[in-house]
């Protein structure tokens, strides 16, 4: 069998087609279901990670953006995922098992200033080690702060993927803090600062951990992705 991560990048074109409308259709309601979600693992490198490969959805952006309550709201298990109001909560690299068939994985943040040199430089190796060699890391979901322009430090790390041809989507979070004119304008200001490096916009979704906005969405774009896998794997 291929790895994920190389299946992942054949099809990252054709997968494309799957980015989310700004409006639900019909179809995203009846998405993927999670119906059970096991921690199954923390890591600091590769070797460490859980023994089972199943295809790994991550999830990335600086400290304090919401990676790992938003782990929470898509399993809908508040305390999965640890979460803190200050930065730098997520040192490792942590597996849950969904539906016991794909991970979600949640890495540490980047990006926070405050933290000692040498700690930056440790979570760097613990984040590079794992999107670079992880062979079943199909997509990552790099979160942004919805309130924020998209800052040199995420877009940085946006050139980075690009280079490793990792395929990547983005993820708006704490659409609850903003009215939706504002959060709208300011999402379209971010789309629009993207575009001025890259060619066209990956998968586009804004969430909030507190009133589950985004979720289908989401879910439903993984699941599709799994299809999409499934099916490429049985050729
Ligand atoms: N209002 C609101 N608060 C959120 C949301 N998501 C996260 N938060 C809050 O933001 C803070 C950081 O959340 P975490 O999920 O720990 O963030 P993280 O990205 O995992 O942070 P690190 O592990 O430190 O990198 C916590 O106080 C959360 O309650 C959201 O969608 N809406
Ligand atoms: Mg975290």
């Amino acid at each position: 069998m291929q790895e994920f991560r190389t299946l992942s990048k054949i099809l990252q074109f054709i997968l494309r087609i799957f980015a989310p409308r700004q409006q639900q259709d019909e179809g995203a309601a009846k998405g993927m279901k999670i119906t059970e979600a096991l921690f199954a693992g923390s890591s600091t490198t590769i070797s460490e990670r859980p023994k089972q490969a199943f295809p790994e959805f991550a999830f990335i952006g600086r400290s304090n953006v919401g990676k790992s309550s938003l782990i929470n709201m898509l399993c809908q298990r508040k305390g999965l995922a640890l979460t803190s109001s200050k930065p730098g909560k997520t040192r490792l690299v942590n597996h849950f098992l969904i539906n016991r068939n794909w991970y979600l994985v949640d890495l540490p943040g980047y990006g926070y200033a405050r933290m000692s040199e040498a700690g930056k430089k440790k979570l760097r190796q613990v984040i590079r080690n794992y999107i670079n060699l992880s062979p079943d890391l199909v997509m990552l979901f790099v979160l942004i702060d919805a309130r924020h322009d998209i800052g040199q430090v995420d877009m940085d790390f946006l050139f980075e993927l690009g280079e490793g041809q990792i395929p990547f989507a983005i993820i708006f979070t704490k659409g609850d803090k903003l009215g939706p004119t504002v959060l709208s304008a300011q999402i379209e200001k971010d789309k629009a600062a993207i575009l001025e490096h890259w060619e066209s916009l990956p998968p586009v979704f804004v969430s909030s951990a507190e009133t589950g906005m985004g979720r289908e969405e989401i879910l439903n774009y993984i699941g599709q992705v799994l299809k999409t896998l499934q099916e490429e794997n049985k050729q």
